[in-house]
């Protein structure tokens, strides 16, 4: 088997993984270009590998000391530190003018499947604190209906004692298969996630009505919240293989 990494397009040699990358950055340098606003004041920034050049755009910028950025996780944090940006804290500026954010899976109408990275419950809150909420992502993340592209499963942030409940009650609900999250060897043990909570993948196969699963899920006791985004992001940017910028709203 040949790794992902080290695979090449047969139109170029230009490396998988380098397409990847420029993808990523031409989708975060246009969004902030085409959306930053000139008078902001509380700018949300989001996580992941796609988000880094959201910031990188933002750290550009002349007048970066006329805003602060609300993270949301300790990777977030570390890239508004690391790029000269004001970090802010949401429970002193929960009035955000625009926040950026990546998505594990977009579909037409932007609803978004997030939380791959663990840190879905902070990036809602973001993202719903917002006026304006923009994904930025590759090519890969683009799918006709959530759930095809992106087949980890929903993930969804639970209180940890309550994973024997909510396994089961997922299944009720039509989950195929329902994982705890680990923390990536056998010994590590469930991932922990900024709120000391647990992670489960919950596999629903193709979602119909995201907004619908959303609530059934969020209704079950021991449920804090879920990966599903509906209703939240007015435009997402897609970086495609050939260097373009594919626009969705
Ligand atoms: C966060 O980072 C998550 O919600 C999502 O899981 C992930 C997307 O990361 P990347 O940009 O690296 O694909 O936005």
């Amino acid at each position: 088997t040949q790794s992902v990494s080290s695979l090449t397009t047969s139109a170029q040699s230009t490396p998988m993984s380098s397409l990847v990358e420029q993808a990523k950055k031409a989708a975060a340098y246009q969004a902030v270009d085409e959306n930053f606003p000139a008078t902001a004041k509380v700018v949300g920034i989001g996580s992941g590998s796609t988000v880094v050049y959201v910031a990188e755009r933002i750290g550009q910028l002349s007048n970066k000391d006329s805003f602060v950025c609300i993270p949301t996780g300790f990777q977030s944090k570390q890239l508004i530190i690391d790029n000269g940006l004001q970090l802010g804290a949401i429970e002193q500026f929960p009035e955000i003018d625009i926040a950026f954010d990546g998505a594990d899976e977009v579909d037409p109408a932007l609803n978004l499947i997030k939380g791959g990275g663990a840190c879905l419950f902070q990036e809602k809150l973001v993202a719903v604190s917002a006026k304006k909420f923009v994904v930025v992502a590759d090519y890969r993340k683009k799918s006709d209906s959530l759930g095809i592209q992106w087949t980890q499963g929903v993930p969804i942030e639970i209180v940890p004692n309550s994973y024997a409940k909510v396994i089961p009650d997922l299944k009720k609900l039509g989950a195929k298969t329902v994982n705890i999250r680990q923390g990536g060897s056998a010994k590590a043990g469930p991932v922990i996630t900024d709120n000391n909570n647990f992670l489960l993948d919950a596999d629903f196969g193709a979602i119909k009505d995201p907004k619908a699963l959303h609530d059934q899920i969020k209704a079950l006791v021991g449920v804090v919240e879920t990966g599903l985004f509906t209703e939240m992001a007015s435009k997402s940017y897609f970086g495609e293989q050939d260097g373009k910028v594919n626009v969705w709203s």
